[in-house]
Formats: C-alpha cells, sequence, structure tokens
C-alpha cells in the first residue's frame, strides 16, 4: 500500500486537492482522481479561468483546452478550443478511452463531446461576461491577443499517486484571457502543461503557455526526475532551462509541480511574473491529513 498524495496549482487547488482527496482515500484509481480534481475546478464559477466561468478569447468567446494522462497505461487524451461544454478534462478522458487519437480541436472535439452526452451549456457568468466588457472599452488592437496586468490567467494542473502507486495527472484552462481565437497553449500538450511516467513521476505546468511549450516544460521536469533529481529541484531546474532559453519573455510567469512515484512533491516558479502581493506562486496538496497549500520557491533571473 501506497500512501496516496494528490497535489494542484493554485489556491484554487485545494478544490481539486478535496474532491480528488476525497476519491484517494477511499482506493480509488489517480486517473478517476485527477478527472475529479480537475473537474470541481471547472465547475466553480468563480474561477475564472477554467471551464465554466472562465475568460472569453478576444472575440468573447470562451475556448477551453484540457487534458488528462494515465501512469499506467501511458495514455492520454486532450482537447483544445473546445467550446459550450463545462467539463473539459472528462471529455480529454472520453478521447483517451472511446477513440485512437490523442486530441481533438475545436468544432469538432465540441461534436464528439455532444456525441458522448455531454451537455451543451453556456460558459458565461455575469462576473465573466462584465469582465469581457471592461476589456472591450479598454482594448486597442482588437485582434491580437491582448495582455493586461491582471492575472487573467491560472490553470489547474492536478497530480495523485493511489494507493497502488499508480500516477495521473490532469491540466484544464481557459487559457489566456483576450487570447487570439484559435491559440492553444500548453495545457492540452502532452509534455508541455503536463506529463506522467508511472516509473519515474508526474508533472504539470501553468503559466504563459505560449513560453512553456517552447521547453516541453513538464516532460523535462519528469526527465530531471529520472536523471536523479528530487522533484524539488527538478521543477527549479526546468524553470532555470526555460529563463535560459527565453530570457526576456518570462514577464508573465510560468510554474510547474512536480510529483515523484514514491510521494514527494516540488514546486517552482520564475520569479518574473509573481511574488506581487496579488500574485504569489501557490500550491495546494493533500497526503491523507488535510488540504493544505503553501507558496513555492521562485528561480530567478541570472542575467
Ligand atoms: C495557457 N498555461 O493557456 C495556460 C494558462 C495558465 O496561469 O496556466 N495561466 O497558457
Amino acid at each position: 500500500m501506497h500512501r496516496w498524495t494528490v497535489v494542484a496549482t493554485w489556491k484554487f487547488g485545494e478544490t481539486a486537492c478535496a474532491a480528488a482527496g476525497a476519491l484517494l482515500r477511499e482506493g480509488s484509481s489517480s486517473l478517476d482522481a485527477v478527472e475529479a480534481g480537475a473537474k470541481a475546478v471547472e465547475l466553480d464559477p468563480a474561477v475564472q479561468s477554467v471551464g465554466y466561468g472562465g475568460l472569453p478569447n478576444a472575440e468573447g468567446v470562451v475556448e477551453l483546452d484540457a487534458a488528462i494522462m494515465c501512469g499506467r497505461t501511458h495514455s492520454s487524451g486532450a482537447v483544445a478550443g473546445i467550446t459550450g461544454i463545462r467539463t473539459p478534462v472528462s471529455v480529454a478522458r472520453r478521447v483517451m478511452e472511446a477513440t485512437p487519437h490523442g486530441m481533438l480541436v475545436g468544432q469538432n472535439a465540441r461534436r464528439f463531446a455532444l456525441q458522448q452526452g455531454f451537455r451543451d451549456e453556456t460558459l458565461e457568468t455575469e462576473a465573466s461576461r462584465a469582465k469581457f466588457q471592461t476589456y472591450i472599452r479598454s482594448r486597442r488592437t482588437p485582434e491580437v491577443a491582448h495582455f493586461d496586468t491582471e492575472p487573467t490567467h491560472d490553470t489547474v494542473g492536478v497530480l495523485a499517486l493511489d494507493s497502488r502507486g499508480d500516477l495521473s495527472a490532469a491540466c484544464t484552462t481557459s487559457g489566456l484571457a483576450w487570447k487570439t481565437p484559435g491559440r492553444v497553449g500548453d495545457s492540452p500538450i502532452v509534455g508541455s502543461g503536463l506529463y506522467v511516467d508511472n516509473e519515474v513521476g508526474a508533472a504539470a505546468a501553468t503559466g504563459n503557455g505560449d513560453e512553456i511549450l517552447k521547453v516541453c516544460l513538464s516532460f523535462l521536469v519528469v526527465r530531471f526526475m529520472a536523471e536523479g533529481l528530487n522533484p524539488q529541484a527538478a521543477c527549479a531546474e526546468g524553470i532555470r532551462y526555460l529563463l535560459r532559453k527565453r530570457p526576456d519573455t518570462q514577464w508573465h510567469g510560468a510554474a510547474v509541480i512536480a510529483l515523484s512515484r514514491d510521494g514527494r512533491i516540488g514546486s517552482a516558479a520564475t520569479q518574473d511574473g509573481f511574488r506581487r502581493p496579488d500574485r504569489l506562486w501557490i500550491y495546494a496538496w493533500d497526503q491523507g491529513d488535510g488540504v493544505c497549500s503553501h507558496e513555492g520557491e521562485y528561480v530567478p533571473h541570472s542575467r
């Protein structure tokens, strides 16, 4: 019997850990746990960067990205740019289990979800509509993704180790607010937003996905663990690599969490883009003693 563990990105990762932990405690698989954890955040309308209530693209359409990966079978499924479905992580799982494919996108992902029995529902809330209206009034270049000073992005990445010793990961997001329609970030891409090697560990990333996917951050962190680094050192080394390769483009920040197959946890973030009072790098976890969250390590620029 392994000691079960769940770890998730951000303060709202507590919601994910609570839902996942409830299953892991009962002996459920890590795959069921990460799906339940990610789904709990997707369905929370107060979270404006994931699922229902997520902020839209530059044309006011909420486009969601999600992926799930099972360490036991080394299989994965993903959807990108899906609209009108509140639980894209579950659609990603259906892609994994009911198709021979790894990812479906856009209208066809949505069509697949509807065929599979998912409901077509609005993703907008009063709060997300109001934020979009404010953005519309202030923007200068309507067709180009616009970054403002607000933390208008954050993904939930969930990693779990179950009592049988199997690892899984899930990652789900509405991506960057006001993004260019069609833009897909790191979150649904295996190796970038998430990665699992059942013999080694798992990792998930959050932050500016346009940067994260240029270094395959989650795969990189798991490889560092395979080479013998503990999860904390592997996360810091992954962030250091990103900073080395892309030194001038990290102002929005990137962060990563990791979980080793023996239940050790790590986390690191670029110092740039975080550490403001309104944007601390927080991650949550539960190892059977209750959900807690903590500020993670920041890696400074070496320039
Ligand atoms: C993306 N990585 O689409 C996501 C957004 C995010 O904190 O995680 N922001 O780029």
